[in-house]
């Protein structure tokens, strides 16, 4: 028993010596450095003795975590020159970290802003990092502090856990971001480690993950089970069914939430909301080959809802406006059917005034059938009183309001 507890002193030792004296690698401009032979070390991406990065700044690093090696890193610090959300990093001021040997390998993720993945991992040996700034900066910034460690292909990634109920796979609880994240984040961000969001499907893999959670302190957090695609067709993220029934809420089950957590103080399941509550997530991923990574599931249901609520929103706009062009019409030839009637109808009440030196007879004899008049009468009104001050030439007014006349008829 003193020998045991002496080697896992020893052990403990060597790790926090091996942490504390890690090198540092600093940003040279320009140029590539290369790390082999390391199984720890920390990059930072200032240059040595600097507090900040400067401008136009492009330095990388290569490192080979030797064979049947890969490469675990994990994010300490990083305070970058905002970049706007969903804005490429290109050029601004990133981080690139990519699987393989040069500057145009497959990216695995890059950094920029704000946006932290907290750790990443590689699929095989070789990791480039590319660090580059663009020509200003509005305040000092600090970079990123990054450590590597590498690990065998056929063991966990350094903090990974292994469960003695299912030894082909490690799993780990993802405290950071503190405040938690949505659940699509949550396996996007699993998706940096090689990882998926957890797969629960028996009673034995519930009781471990629930005391691991227990063990670090965390309460609630995100599973791989939801019923995104179909409501009430529960299913894991990689499309499998399998999983204790009594550990499910049933009473949690509602249209509005579609995503599940564990919740540790219940020891049960329950369905959140998937994109307004945050919570720690637990990621699983293979411990010897290559995880298959699962697409996030969107909803079916809503894919179709989405195409004929819009239809629906072009017939209504189309038939509306037909509708709204109908009744201007309507209401403009209405108005000008009602503006001929009053001018006829002044028109006529001027005529019926006008000229008090002519023929009385005429003008009384037409007056009532002017009032009623259609236009006929009205014209036969006019030629009487024509005829009848044919010795008078027609004044201006005459002239224009037989002008008018003429006009309207
Ligand atoms: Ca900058
Ligand atoms: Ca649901």
């Amino acid at each position: 028993m003193k020998i045991l507890g002496s080697i896992f002193f020893a052990a403990y030792i060597s790790t926090f010596l091996c942490k504390a004296f890690a090198t540092t690698y600093y940003c040279k401009d320009k140029e590539t450095i290369s790390i082999e032979g390391e199984s720890t070390g920390i990059i930072h991406t200032i240059a040595s003795g600097a507090s900040s990065y400067g401008n136009n700044v492009d330095c990388s690093w290569k490192i080979n975590a030797g064979d049947g090696n890969q490469l675990h890193m994990k994010i300490l610090s990083s305070n970058l020159e905002y970049t706007p959300p969903y804005t490429s990093c290109f050029t601004r001021d990133s981080l690139f970290i990519l699987e393989g040997e040069t500057s145009s390998s497959e990216v695995l993720v890059s950094l920029c802003g704000y946006f932290n993945p907290f750790e990443v991992t590689s699929k095989g040996q070789h990791v480039y990092l590319r660090f580059s700034t663009n020509d200003k900066n509005f305040y000092d910034y600090s970079g990123i502090r990054l450590q590597f460690q590498t690990f065998g292909n056929t063991s966990c990634p350094p903090e990974w856990r292994e469960l003695p109920v299912s030894p082909m796979e490690c799993y780990k609880i993802m405290t950071n971001p503190t405040d938690g994240l949505i659940w699509s984040t949550a396996q996007e961000y699993c998706g940096y480690s090689m990882s998926n969001l957890i797969v629960i499907p028996t009673e034995a893999i519930f009781t471990m993950i629930q005391a691991y959670a227990v063990n670090v302190s965390v309460e609630k957090f995100w599973i791989g089970l939801n019923d995104i695609e179909t409501e009430n067709t529960i299913e894991w993220i990689d499309d499998t069914t399998l999983y204790p029934n009594d550990k499910l809420q049933t009473s949690s089950i509602s249209e509005t939430n579609d995503c599940v957590i564990q919740d540790t103080t219940k020891a049960k399941w329950e369905f959140r909301h998937c994109t307004r509550e945050k919570f720690p997530f637990v990621c699983q991923r293979k411990k010897v080959r290559e995880t298959k990574f699962f697409r996030i599931p969107e909803a079916v249901d809503k894919d179709n809802f989405e195409p004929v609520s819009l239809r629906w929103v072009i017939i209504l706009s189309i038939g509306g406006g037909i509708l709204l062009i109908i009744l201007s019409t309507i209401l403009y030839c209405w108005i000008r059917r009602k503006n001929a009637a009053r001018i006829r109808s002044e028109n006529n009440r001027r005529q019926a005034n006008y000229r008090p030196g002519t023929s009385s007879r005429g003008r009384r004899g037409n007056n009532s059938a002017a009032r009623n008049s259609s236009a006929q009468d009205r014209d036969s009104s006019i030629s009487m009183r024509d005829t009848d001050t044919t010795s008078l030439p027609p004044s201006y007014e005459e002239a224009q309001l037989h002008h008018y006349i003429t006009k309207l008829t």
